[in-house]
This record gives C-alpha cells, structure tokens and sequence, in this order.
C-alpha cells in the first residue's frame, strides 16, 4: 500500500496484503475518507437547501412584486372610475344649467359668444333668435300640456320637465307659417330630422335651431346643397335612389282620372332627372353628382322638392326680428 500525503489529508493511493488495514495512517484516511463522503451530501444538501431558500425567496419577492402591481393597478382603476364619476357629475351639472339658462333667457355671455362663432349671425340676431326659441319652447309646452289634458286628465304636466327643445309639430308650423314652405309630409319630416346633424329626430335645442337657422337661411350655395342631400337621402345611407326619387316626386304630377297608369309619368320625370344629375352614371346619384350638377345649374338646388324659404321669405323673417 502506498500513503502520500496531499493538501487535503491522508489519501490511500493502492492497497494490497491482508494488514493493509492497519495502522495510524490507515485510521487517518479512513476518518477522512468517511468526512469527504459524509461532508459531500451535506453540501450537497446545505447547497440544494440554499438553492431551494434562495428560489423561495425568489418567488417571494415576484409574489410580492405582483401584489404591488395588483394594488396599484386596482388604486388606478379606482382612481380613474372616481376621476369618470366626477367628470359626468360635472357635465350633467352644466347639462342641466346650460338647460336653465335656455328656457329661462339668461344666456351665458361666453355661450352666446360660441353661439355667434358657430353661425353667420350678429351677436344681436343670435340675441333674437334666442327671444324666439323661448318663445318656441314655451309654445312646445302649451302643446304638451294640452296633449296631455286631453289624452289623460290625470296627468300633469310640470313646466320644463317634458319640453326637451322645439318638438316636430311647432316646428312644422314655424315652416310653414313663416317661412312659407309647403311641402309633402314627407319632406317635412325629412327637413326636420336634418336639421340638427348632431341630434338627427330629436327635438331642437337651442345650438342645433341657430346652427340650422344658419345654414337654412345665410348657407353658402355648397352649405345649402349639402342640407338638400340630406333630405333628399330619405335612408340615409348616402345616395339618392331611384325610388327615393320617386317617393319625392310622385306628388309633383297632376294625374288625369283618364290615366292607364298614374306612375308612369312619375317613373319617366324619374328617368329625365336621373339622367341629369348621374354624373357617373352608376344608376344613384352620389354628393359628387348632386355637388357637380349644382355647379352647371345652381337652380336645381330644389329639384326634387322644396326644403329651403325663399328670398322674400327671409327678408320678411330678418325684418320681423326687431334688432
Ligand atoms: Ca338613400
Ligand atoms: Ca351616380
């Protein structure tokens, strides 16, 4: 057996011989020769607990990294929805003044200022036509509570809570009483529901009866033209078809009792206009047809029915504003 001796103890190199088990130097290696092989796995052990602690306190942290997040994430929604509630209790509060001040005339100076930004009228016409929208309102309201009365006499009608604007029946008899236009039920309603491209069908609030008034009275020929469209557009889906045509102009002939078929003159005087006003000859006519046909002959603005006042009709209306 050969014994060298290294930095780390005693080692046994080769053995041989039956007292190769003997002796000091034989204990010696074999103490350490037990040490190496009982230290090894509590290394071991001491190294995979560390790994295990160090993963646990990895995971730890994460957790607690997460948890972080999950807390802030939470404070910003609560925060946000907080922030939301606030902003909507802010605009249904200017909502409702804003509202007030219509239907009681005191006109925020800095809303009449935007009013007058928004139109072609001089901040004492928008002062007027803001006298007659009240007017306008009240008269809505005259007309609900009657409708009220005479359909349930238990119900009642409290002054301002069921008037949202001026509604479709005093509009139509503004239309035609004073500015004169008399036209198809149809086109009525049409002029109506475009009037305010913002709230299309409802009742008229104060911005939308100036910026329409605006349009409808001092519109350039192009403002004018678009407000036509849209009426004439009676599904709104941007084109004016065949059949709208015919719905619109059906009541422009006289029929004759002895007619064989009283639409046919409608589906020829369809044709004729149709003819005019495709420009691109798609079988519908477009913006850009009405837009370019316009351009060649400005009076065919009102073709397919009468949807704007006249001339003496506005001036009679401007002069009856006492400004
Ligand atoms: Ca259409
Ligand atoms: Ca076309």
């Amino acid at each position: 057996m050969v014994v060298t001796k290294t930095a780390s103890g005693v080692k046994v190199a080769a053995g041989g011989g039956n007292g190769g088990a003997t002796g000091n130097g034989n204990c010696n290696s074999n103490g350490a020769a037990r040490r190496t092989q009982t230290a090894e796995p509590q290394a071991a052990a001491k190294e995979k607990s560390g790994v295990s602690a160090g993963k646990e306190k990895s995971a730890l942290l994460t957790s607690k990294c997460i948890l972080r997040t999950i807390t802030a994430f939470l404070a910003s929604n609560k925060r946000n929805s907080y922030n939301a509630q606030m902003r909507a209790k802010q605009t249904n509060r200017r909502r409702r003044q804003r509202k007030m001040d219509e239907l009681s005339g005191k006109i925020n100076p800095k809303l009449l200022e935007n009013l007058r930004k928004k139109t072609k009228f001089t901040k004492a016409e928008v002062d007027a036509l803001c006298r007659i929208y009240r007017k306008l309102i009240s008269n809505c309201q005259y007309s609900a509570k009657a409708l009220a009365t005479g359909s349930s006499s238990a119900a009642i009608v409290k002054p301002h809570a069921t008037v949202e604007g001026i509604d479709r029946v005093v509009f139509r008899e503004l239309l035609h009483s004073t500015f004169d236009i008399v036209t198809e039920e149809i086109l009525m309603e049409r002029i109506f529901s475009c009037w305010d491209r913002a709230h299309e069908g409802l009742p008229l609030r104060l911005e939308g009866w100036l910026t329409g008034l605006s349009i409808f009275l001092r519109g350039s020929l192009a403002e004018r033209a678009h407000f036509c469209f849209r009426v004439y557009d009676l599904n709104s889906d941007g084109f004016i078809t065949k059949d709208e045509m015919f719905t619109l102009l059906r009541n422009c002939l006289i029929k004759q009792p002895q007619d064989e078929d009283p639409d046919e003159g409608v589906k020829d005087l369809v044709e004729i206009v149709l003819k005019k006003f495709d420009l691109d000859k798609d079988g519908k006519v477009s913006i850009e047809d009405f837009m370019g046909t316009l351009e060649a002959e400005p009076l065919l603005l009102q073709a397919f029915g009468q949807c704007l006042p006249s001339e003496t009709a506005t001036v009679s209306f401007f002069s009856t504003l006492q400004i």
